[in-house]
């Protein structure tokens, strides 16, 4: 390496002291103990995708200043882990991250990819990156029974439970509540209810997937 530096209007004794190139230290240690630096276009996998889309995964670059060979290869998991292919047919796991890949996005939830670079003495520099594909289907609730149209004032209801199903079922939450008839909310616990006023109770059964779509089932009680 060969390189050349002129400065002018210097006086007095002068000195130029090379301390990195590349973040490369300069040091008289002659191992190389620096990983290689990874450069990803990042904006290529900002946002949310829809359900359907393609998303392209441009050609990264990897250099190592004191090593001509790096390894450097792109794998990309699925949001239930598992390799993700791409159009062309390629199984993303370990592939050549120099290239660009296409992929559709065929279920909801994160692509993860992960780019890895090593150099000759096994230094590695890892870099992660996801691709969100926003759910936007809303939880469905089925009642397990039927909710009473009528109750006595001062009963105690015991509502029917309700399964929750949802294209994405982990972190679904269901909550079941009630507004008294002067407009008091309260949420149940296992289900009960305590009718203490005449007139209308509106039951609520709320579900709510991990993306906030939200389905909301509403029952009328009437107490007397
Ligand atoms: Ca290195
Ligand atoms: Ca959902």
């Amino acid at each position: 390496m060969k390189f050349s530096v002129r400065f002018e209007g210097v006086t007095g004794a002068s000195a130029v002291l090379l301390k990195n190139l590349c973040r490369q230290p300069l040091t008289s240690v002659s191992r190389d103990a620096i990983r290689p630096n990874i450069i990803v276009d990042e904006e290529a996998f900002s946002g949310e995708r829809a359900i359907g889309d393609k998303a392209v995964i441009p050609a990264a670059v990897a250099y190592d200043v004191l090593d001509t060979y790096v390894e450097f290869t792109l794998s990309v998991y699925a949001p239930d882990g598992s390799a993700a292919k791409a159009d062309d047919g390629t199984l993303l796991e370990g592939v050549a991250a120099d290239k660009e890949y296409v992929i559709s996005l065929t279920s909801y939830g994160y692509f993860s990819l992960r780019y890895e670079a090593t150099d000759s003495s096994n230094r590695t520099q890892t870099l992660n990156y996801a691709i969100n594909v926003a759910d936007d289907v809303p939880p469905q609730i089925e009642i397990d029974g039927t909710v009473p149209s009528s109750a006595r004032l001062d009963q105690t209801v015991t509502l029917p439970s309700a399964t929750v199903t949802d294209n994405m079922p982990a972190g679904c939450v269901l909550y079941v509540c009630y507004v008294a008839p002067d407009g008091t909310y309260s949420e149940t616990v296992d289900f009960q209810m305590r009718c203490t006023q005449e007139g209308v109770y509106r039951v609520k059964y709320m579900a709510m997937d991990d993306y906030g779509n939200t389905t909301v089932l509403v029952y009328d009680i009437e107490v007397n």
